[in-house]
């Protein structure tokens, strides 16, 4: 974060010096004070927005019970949106929802929580830096991600402590380093994963206690 701010502070110096701004957008978060609803069957298209939560909704730690800087319900979409430090309890899905091209600069407590059944894509897009979770699944749900890079967390995936429903997983086209634990980490029996087309590094364990894991087309490097 520190690293980040300076960076910004010295691209805005250089720009300056050479006659020409950066575009503002680039640069200047919108701090949230309250979360941002996307409606049933709407889309938000942040169109590259950095967004960061304000201490309304959390501080980004690994305390429990923050409040999303975005809540996805049913049918809505997603994308084009940064999502800075801090960044509180990221994004929460209720039902069917897309999350096409956001960013998670620097993961609050965790990056996006499915809150209730539905099929969840996430499609292109990046986080990083989880002390812990990644995308967790508190409701049974179709979980697919593509596209998507992840680097330096605990679990890419988690199905809620000591549940038992029936998360489907799928991953494909992702590029993913550095996990602590794992890449999906599930106490369900009936849970499954497919991986495909993934080019994986340092994830340690790669799945704890999925019971029906399909793999084809992925890369160890
Ligand atoms: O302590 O239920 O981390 O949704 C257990 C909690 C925990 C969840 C989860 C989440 O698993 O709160 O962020
Ligand atoms: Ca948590
Ligand atoms: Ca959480």
């Amino acid at each position: 974060m520190k690293k980040l701010a300076g960076l910004v502070v010295l691209s805005g110096l250089v720009a300056g010096l050479c006659g020409q701004a950066f575009p503002e957008k680039a640069s200047a978060a919108e701090v949230v004070h309250q979360t941002i609803v996307v409606e049933k069957g709407k889309t938000y298209d942040g169109k590259g927005q950095r967004f960061t939560a304000g201490p309304e909704l959390g501080d980004g730690s690994q305390k429990e019970g923050q409040k999303p800087i975005f809540k996805v319900e049913d049918g809505a979409t997603l994308k084009n949106v940064v999502l800075g430090a801090p960044a509180a309890d990221g994004v929460h899905t209720y039902g069917n929802a897309s999350i096409n091209n956001v960013v998670w600069e620097d993961v609050g407590e965790d990056a996006l929580t499915v809150k209730q059944k539905g099929n969840v894509t996430i499609n292109g897009g990046s986080a990083r830096l989880a002390s812990d979770k990644i995308f967790q699944i508190n409701k049974a749900s179709t979980f697919t991600v593509k596209n998507f890079t992840a680097d330096q967390g605990g679990k890419f995936i988690r199905q809620l402590g000591g549940s038992t429903f029936k998360t489907s997983v799928v991953i494909d086209s992702c590029t993913i380093t550095n996990m602590k634990e794992a890449i999906f980490r599930t106490d369900s029996s009936t849970s499954t994963v497919t991986m495909t087309n993934t080019r994986y590094s340092n994830v340690g364990k790669k799945w704890i206690g999925v019971k029906h894991v399909t793999e084809k087309n992925n890369q160890e490097f």
